[in-house]
């Protein structure tokens, strides 16, 4: 059946404030043809890269973001009524063009962002298609390996650990549902035993739904990891591996030129000691933002030392290919985290991760700490065919809508699980 492209054509933008995860204001973009409306989300960082998009906020309490539903409203709406759904390139190049700086400073990385999502949703559900299949194509082919966050540190967490994410990862099963099944085995014995050693207070949830326990530093809440998964019956480095996102900006004091880490002072040559130290101990497969955001040549001396282990650029790139060049150039990583709205539109997130894999690094498509119910990036995952996900504990709804996507997206699609593809990279 042909169907005539005024069917595709943009009828209506609209924007509206919604809550976030943490009970902030948040962008929500909806965009309708004549015949269907669908709807995108900006979710929020608090451990942001210095070089992200600008996000536009009113400097209100609480809180909102009524400057930015207003340009939706009006400028963004003016612009992109009468364009066609599926020229998502076109979109977001009109988006870009509106704003004309660099890091989305007039309009806001949110403003983009939201609107972007939402383009792509309208137009696949215009298309009859799944959101994965539209991005994905005939590439698509798996579901990506969860990267766990059981504990939150840093500016997640409300204990002492500096470290910002512990993240257990399942990669030795050959199925996602049994890879979260098992998972959320492990997750709930570590809350008894949380709750068995320091009391229920210590079995709150941080910001991305792990628990932020008064454990003092991160050998202990690593210890306490593998404790737990081998109670259970796994060996780490079979089944689970672990993980951290250092989120290292947060540490460095650029001052003095050190790190501040578990009651201690490291220089960055000694830092890179302690990970060896620890990765070894403890099977670190995965080690994001170990350094601060502009240490190329420390993350690049780690990945050199480190072969088995993915060190991995979130604040070091933000989603930035000229940023990732320079990562490309300098062998820094093994791994890049996409935020897209790091970058402010789909396209540009698209062609970043495009671009990773160009240079051989693996993929983990990542939500932010303050979250919506929006499981999108469940579907940008599968349908860029990422090797991980970033996306919390398997706990707060906010956290769970993308775990639960990506459960039905297997079940109905028969899609491979990444675990062992990624098993043998490592
Ligand atoms: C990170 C993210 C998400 P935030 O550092 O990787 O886990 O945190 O959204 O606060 O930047
Ligand atoms: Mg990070």
């Amino acid at each position: 059946m042909v169907m005539s492209s005024e069917v595709f054509s943009i009828r209506r933008v609209k924007g509206l404030e919604v809550l976030d995860s943490r009970g902030n204001f948040t962008l929500r973009v909806c965009v309708s043809t004549d015949f269907v409306t669908d709807c995108g989300d900006a979710p929020s960082g608090a451990s942001k890269g210095s070089m992200e998009a600008h996000e536009l906020v009113d400097g209100s309490f609480p809180r909102r973001v009524s400057k930015a539903v207003e340009l939706v409203n009006t400028l963004v709406a003016q612009s992109l009524v009468g364009v066609d759904v599926r020229s998502q390139w076109r979109v977001d190049a009109l988006l870009r063009g509106l704003d004309g700086t660099p890091n989305i400073s007039k309009i806001g990385g949110n403003t983009a962002i939201a609107t972007s999502i939402a383009v792509a949703k309208t137009a696949a559900s215009a298309l009859g298609m799944e959101y994965f299949e539209y991005i994905g194509g005939a590439r698509r082919k798996r579901i990506p390996v969860p990267l766990l966050n059981f504990i939150n540190g840093g500016l997640h967490g409300a204990g002492f650990l500096d470290i910002q994410e512990f993240l257990v990862i399942p990669l030795g099963f050959s199925s996602f549902r049994d890879a979260l099944t098992e998972s959320v085995k492990v997750f709930q014995l570590l809350k008894k035993e949380l709750a068995s050693r320091f009391g229920k207070s210590a079995v709150m949830a941080g910001d991305e739904g792990g628990f932020s326990p008064p454990v003092k530093s991160s050998v202990d809440a690593l210890e306490l990891l593998s404790k737990v998964i081998e109670s259970v019956g796994f060996t780490l480095g079979k089944e689970f591996f672990l993980g951290l996102d250092v989120a290292g900006s947060n540490l460095f004091d650029n001052r003095k030129a050190i790190y501040r880490l578990d009651g201690r002072e490291f220089t960055s040559g000694e830092l890179l000691d302690y990970y060896r130290e620890l990765a070894s101990t403890y099977k670190l497969v995965y080690l994001e933002d170990p350094f601060h955001e502009g240490d190329f040549d420390s993350f690049s001396a780690l990945q050199r030392m480190l072969s088995s282990t993915i060190v991995v650029g979130d604040d070091l790139y933000v989603t930035n290919q000229e940023r990732l060049l320079i990562g490309c150039k300098s062998k820094s990583t093994r791994g890049v985290i996409v935020k897209p709205n790091q970058v402010g539109t789909l396209t540009d997130a698209i062609e970043f991760a495009e671009m990773a894999l160009g240079c051989g690094n693996l993929r983990v498509v990542s939500h932010r700490s303050g979250d919506t119910e929006d499981p999108f990036i469940a579907d940008l995952a599968v349908g860029l065919s990422s090797e991980f996900i970033k996306t919390g504990a398997p706990a707060r709804g906010e956290r769970t809508s993308k775990y639960n996507r990506l459960l039905y997206i297997e079940e109905e699609y028969s899609l491979e699980y990444a675990g062992r593809r990624v098993l043998t990279m490592i």
